[in-house]
């Protein structure tokens, strides 16, 4: 095909801003630069562009106050954007641009993958009709531009907060949501479905899938990708191509090489000189002749798409899609050229634009940061320097990571596997200290899972460390490749119950239950970072069968750490009592047994003084514990940050299978509730949640028939 054009059907007469003439009554000129007033220029100096159009593109002035954004401020919807000039694009994306900086700025959150996409979304929304048309951004973490642009910029200061914007894109937001994400890969199936869809209704919409080259390293993306091909409905997938791969982290050096085989094919594409020049030529020849010169542009373009084959690069073409690119994703003249084109065609069947962006574009602290300022808490605009709390502790991350390189130094058979997350697990530590026994293999959890049990079937100490929800993905894998075969892999279960801002799509409310129902796993649970150290050490002796630990997100709680942080192995399936009473006994799992302590604490102050016990393990159970816990008091509540179906639903059926669940015993089962729980600060999904040390201790008071005093705490 032939990238050509006629460049957007402009009717400037229906420009919203010469249409609204109470703001804009002055010539459009206005908006080539944007003037601040003395007052909002940086440096007082008189009439300082902090938003202007520079020789080598938009430049815009971050030292101060935000600066003016006079067309973006008549844009709500993208109907308002649909007879812009391409200047006046160019003008939207650079105040959008500024706009997400000072915004994020005061809240944190994904910063630089929306800065890449600022051209990209300011194309799509222009020359696409949404919501009919649908997007389907990918991970979703890149879609601040799309929510500012579809209604949603007077709250993008609420980003990620309780009853605020959630981070990614939400079908219950707003209709312009075509689909819901937050984990990766899954934009191309979606796509592919809404447009068989709209092809069996009789409808005629388009749809576009916005994936990044990290994203596409799933397998989930070849298989949409294949069956598109074979259905050959019309799809349009963009590939967003920024060279980054794996969750790039703060934590260390800076951004890992990306991995994968995909990468290096499109960096060999973008490289050819050869085949840009002929993409260059083609769009020329129907720029300049019109849409008459198609024919001769269509062969050039077919020579040039020939050339891919050449370098090796026709896996897109290959499984059946047209593939167009490599276009520069930061030029809204050719992407809204190229989209008009596909948009025009009768019946393309799937196309893959490909665009090559840059993370973080367009603000330099993020341009040249090692992480590209990924994800942020808030910052400086002038610096980009993040204002980072300082701890007094670690994070349970940290502590992981520190603890599996003590035992990968005492025993060179432990290696380590992560899905693209070497920030987010910790594990970039220790693919410093051991680089050819850490594996990162991309966002490709299901690979992960049966590559470390691969590993294992040969006699090596696999350590996969997956977030909880993330894990969800390979579960198959865990049950047919690692746990069915007995295979000694070791699963560090990351960001295990509520995860806070990211919301219900990062939220491991399921591990417990998915994992403890398999028959060979040992499942554990760690109520502190002493204890996480010394279950990194537990796992790494469990070598008879799969086992895993899981452990939340956030800090320590300041427990005194075992000598140089080795851990020493427990004994598998024994829990522990950590304070003696009677009458009520409190069970808990993992690190809501700190919340436990607070209900005892509480609970003090109404005469009660329970026993609470830490269970550290949910399969196998500590039967002894439990039984005697069941025996010596009349109450017994379990209490865990998962869902129905985990170690309270152990316990209860070991109890009843016991028998002692025939007599006097009262037993309460406390786990998240059956809903998913919108994102927020953690407090205030604790509290949501209803496993907070006043719900406890709430609990106990009316299990004993002290209501008044169980209602006054709420
Ligand atoms: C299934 C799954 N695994 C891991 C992640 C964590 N994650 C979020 S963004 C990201 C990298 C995505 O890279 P890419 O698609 O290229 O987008 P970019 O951030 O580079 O714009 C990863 C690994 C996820 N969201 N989903």
């Amino acid at each position: 095909m032939a990238v050509s054009g006629s460049l957007i059907g402009l009717n400037k007469s229906l420009s919203p801003y010469l249409t609204t003439p109470k703001l804009y009554s002055v010539n459009k000129r206005q908006f080539i630069t944007v003037k601040a007033s003395a007052a909002t220029s940086s440096d007082g100096e008189e009439g300082k562009m902090t938003i202007r159009k520079e020789k080598e593109g938009w430049k815009i002035d971050f030292s101060g106050e935000k600066p003016p954004t006079p067309l973006l401020d008549t844009i709500n919807y993208p109907v308002h954007m649909k007879n812009l000039s391409a200047h006046d694009l160019e003008q939207l994306a650079a105040e959008l641009r500024a706009e997400i900086v000072y915004s994020v700025a005061k809240t944190g959150g994904h910063l630089s993958s929306s800065l890449g996409v600022v051209e990209l979304t300011v194309a799509l929304h222009h020359v696409f009709n949404t919501p009919d048309d649908r997007i389907i951004w990918d991970v979703g973490h890149q879609a601040y531009p799309h929510k500012v642009l579809t209604g949603r910029r007077s709250k993008l200061h609420t980003i990620r907060q309780t009853s605020g914007l959630a981070g990614f894109p939400k079908r219950d937001e707003s209709v312009y949501d075509a689909f819901g994400a937050g984990h990766s890969s899954t934009s191309i199936s979606a796509g592919l479905g809404m447009a068989v869809a709209r092809d069996i209704l009789g409808k005629d919409n388009n749809v576009i899938s916005v994936i990044g080259d990290g994203a596409m390293t799933a397998g989930q993306a070849y298989e949409a990708m294949n069956n598109a091909g074979f259905l050959d409905s019309n799809l349009i997938v963009v590939l967003n191509d920024n060279k980054q791969v794996s969750l790039p982290t703060a934590t260390l050096d800076g951004p890992a090489t990306p991995v994968g085989a995909l990468s290096s094919a499109l960096t060999k594409l973008q490289a050819s000189p050869k085949f840009r020049q002929l993409r260059e030529a083609a769009k020329s020849i129907t720029k300049q002749i019109g849409p008459q010169a198609h024919e001769v542009a269509a062969k050039v373009d077919e020579y040039a798409r020939g050339m891919l084959s050449a370098t090796g690069s026709t896996l897109f073409e290959e499984l059946g899609l047209y593939y167009i690119g490599p276009v520069d994703g930061h030029n809204i003249d050719d992407l809204v050229t190229i989209f008009q084109k596909v948009k025009s065609m009768p019946a393309p069947g799937p196309v893959l634009i490909h665009i090559v962006t840059e993370k973080g574009k367009g603000y330099p602290p993020a341009e040249a940061a090692a992480d590209k300022m990924h994800g942020v808490v808030k910052f400086d605009t002038k610096t980009g320097k993040q204002f980072k709390k300082k701890e007094p502790t670690l994070s349970y991350t940290q502590y992981f990571a520190e603890a599996l390189i003590k035992e990968a130094e005492v025993d060179d058979k432990i290696v380590a596997i992560h899905a693209a997350m070497g920030g987010g697990t910790g594990l970039n530590y220790f693919q410093k200290r051991f680089p050819e026994r850490c594996f990162d293999v991309g966002i490709a959890e299901q690979h992960a899972v049966t590559f470390a049990a691969g590993l294992a079937s040969e006699g090596l100490k696999p350590f996969c460390a997956i977030y909880s929800s993330f894990l969800q993905r390979g579960y198959d894998q865990v049950v047919h490749d690692v746990d069915l075969q007995k295979l000694p892999v070791r699963f560090a279960m990351d960001r295990a119950g509520l995860v806070g801002a990211d919301g219900p799509t990062h939220c491991g409310a399921f591990d417990v239950a998915y994992m403890a129902c398999l028959p060979n796993m040992i499942v554990m649970a760690p109520s502190d970072e002493a204890e996480l150290i010394h279950m990194v050490a537990t796992a790494a002796t469990i070598d008879d069968r799969p086992c895993c630990f899981r452990f939340p997100r956030g800090n320590g709680i300041g427990k005194v750490l075992p000598p140089n942080n080795k851990g020493i192995p427990f004994e598998v399936g024994k829990g522990r009592i950590l304070m003696g009473g009677d009458k009520v006994a409190i069970l808990g799992y993992g690190s809501i047994v700190q919340q436990c302590l607070g209900a005892a604490e509480m609970l003090k102050s109404h005469n009660i003084y329970p026993t609470l016990a830490d269970a550290r393990f949910c399969k196998p159970l500590d039967i002894d514990l439990i039984r005697r816990l069941a025996t010596e008091h009349q109450i017994l509540i379990t209490v865990e940050e998962g869902s129905i179906g985990g170690f309270g639903s152990h316990v209860a059926h070991f109890l009843s299978l016991s028998g002692l669940l025939d007599g006097p015993l009262k037993l309460r089962s406390m786990v998240l509730p059956d809903r998913y729980i919108d994102h927020g600060a953690p407090a205030d999904q604790m509290e949501e949640a209803g496993l907070s040390s006043r719900h406890i201790c709430a609990t106990v008071l009316s299990l004993l028939g002290r209501p008044k005093e169980a209602l006054q705490l709420k």
